[in-house]
């Protein structure tokens, strides 16, 4: 059967902000607070690297039951068969993508206008992301805010599942589930976080009274 990506908090990898720890050491953290879903990103490490951590994860993710997905590297993914994998607009389109990992794995695509979201979705993806709802210096050269009245686009019109992203805290969290997206994601939220157990736990509480369908 084909795997679906759970509902709920979205966790990724940002070793430069993570306090000076490693994506392996925030990871573990993630996961014993509860983390169920998990991307990892990694802009800055070799191929090889990126195998090596991901290899690591892929044990850690199986025994705590977490769904993890890899950004842009196929064939790590493939390696250490992840649960999915997420590209971005200038990666090889989902329908491509598709060809070369199969049918077990599911494909996350970002998009930041309906043209790319109905795109997407006609090439076959998995699931999109929708954002940057709002401005972000996490990720390098990022476009600038898409806003919620794209999340809402997307919300109304788009029948895959929707991971809302970008600049995205606490302190906004509930406007954002106000739409009701299946997946929410926190980045630095998250792993720079001084308390992330707490942060973790905040934001779930909150998704699951507010967020549900
Ligand atoms: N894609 C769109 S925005 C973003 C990515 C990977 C980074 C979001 O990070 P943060 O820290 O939650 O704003
Ligand atoms: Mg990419």
């Amino acid at each position: 059967m084909k795997k679906q990506l759970p509902k709920g908090l979205y966790a990724i990898t940002a070793e430069n902000f993570s306090n000076g720890k490693d994506n392996i050491t925030i990871v573990k953290r993630m996961l014993e607070a509860g983390i169920k879903v998990l991307q990892y990103r990694d802009k800055y490490k070799t191929k090889l690297e990126k195998f090596k951590q991901c290899e690591v994860l892929r044990k850690l993710t199986i025994d705590f039951g977490c769904f993890f997905i890899i950004n842009d590297d196929i064939d790590v993914s493939l390696a250490v068969q992840s649960d999915g994998v997420h590209i971005g607009q200038s990666d090889l389109p989902a329908s491509e993508t598709r060809e070369i990992i199969g049918r077990n794995m599911i494909i996350g695509v970002s998009t930041h206008s309906p043209k790319e979201a109905l795109l997407a979705v006609e090439h076959g993806a998995d699931y999109i992301a929708v954002g940057p709802i709002y401005k972000t210096f996490t990720k390098d050269s990022v476009k600038d805010p898409v806003g919620l009245e794209y999340l809402n686009f997307c919300v109304k019109n788009i029948k895959i599942p929707k991971v809302a992203i970008g600049g995205i805290k606490l302190s906004n969290l509930l406007k954002i589930c106000k739409y009701k997206p299946d997946n929410i994601c926190m980045v630095t939220e998250i792993t720079s976080s001084n308390n992330m157990e707490l942060t973790i736990k905040k934001a779930q509480e909150i998704i699951n009274d507010y967020c549900q369908n």
